[in-house]
């Protein structure tokens, strides 16, 4: 089982997608249990973020990292009981790799996760909200211009009655902890590890 785990850490580590494919296929193969597996890929894509946040990663290789945890991760096929669920997207912009990171991280905390995708209005998240009736509303945003957007979700969400239904956290190249307390979200964070600390205390009511 070692060996086998050790064949997915050295090929996911190394960002090579068809080694970390075949490797992971191997390991199911042979029995590694798949939570393992998912928690070895994990590794691999956290320390890829870290070597990013380090400046030794630049934007091809978390792209990368993110592509091969996501590929593992569905090869993997882990079968959970859902802990919450989950709707998140971009607000505005296209820009989607960050959203995507928080996706995947949430995914593999046990989240049921719904991606509205990217360049998304205040109006789409309240339709999603009254549609999926998720726990948690995830909103990234990225550029200045799209700050008012969160903002608007969040009184469009008040406006409609929905707002008690989900809490909301936000995150985003140039937010802030402080800007989302202005704009009433429940909660914000810097990065993937972030992200999951907060929803987790989210889910558990602790303010
Ligand atoms: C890659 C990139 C692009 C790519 C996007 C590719 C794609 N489809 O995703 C392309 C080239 C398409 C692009 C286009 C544009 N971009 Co651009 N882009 C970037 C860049 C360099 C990196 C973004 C990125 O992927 N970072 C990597 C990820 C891992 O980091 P991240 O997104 O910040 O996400 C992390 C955290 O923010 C957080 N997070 C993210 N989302 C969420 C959500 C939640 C809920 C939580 C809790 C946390 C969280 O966790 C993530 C993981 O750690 C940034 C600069 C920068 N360094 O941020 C500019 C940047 C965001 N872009 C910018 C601009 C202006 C644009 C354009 C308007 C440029 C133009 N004039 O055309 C267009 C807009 C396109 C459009 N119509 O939507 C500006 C925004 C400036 C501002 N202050 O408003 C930036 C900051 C560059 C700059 N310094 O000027 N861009």
């Amino acid at each position: 089982m070692e060996e086998r785990l050790q064949a997915v850490v050295e090929a996911s580590s190394s960002l090579r997608f068809f080694e970390t494919e075949e490797a992971v296929k191997r390991a199911l193969e042979a029995g590694v249990p798949r939570w393992n597996v998912v928690q070895t890929l994990l590794g691999s894509f956290h320390e890829a973020l870290e070597k990013y946040e380090e400046g030794q990663f630049c934007i091809a290789h978390i792209t990368a990292a993110s592509s091969i945890f996501e590929m593992g991760y569905e090869l993997v096929k882990l079968k959970v009981k859902p802990k919450g669920k989950v709707i998140i997207g971009t607000l505005g912009s296209s820009h989607y790799l960050g959203k995507d990171i928080i996706r995947l991280l949430f995914l593999a905390d046990g989240f049921e996760v719904l991606d509205l995708g990217e360049i998304v209005l205040p109006q789409d998240v309240v339709e999603a909200v009254r549609r999926e009736k998720p726990d948690i509303v995830a909103l990234s945003v990225m550029i200045l211009e799209f700050f008012p957007l969160p903002e608007g979700a969040i009184k469009l969400l008040e406006a409609t009655g929905l707002r008690e239904r989900a809490k909301v956290i936000v995150g985003g190249a140039v937010t802030s902890a402080r800007w989302a307390k202005q704009i009433g979200a429940d909660a914000w964070a810097p990065d993937g590890p972030g992200a999951i600390r907060e929803v987790n205390r989210l889910l558990k009511g602790v303010q």
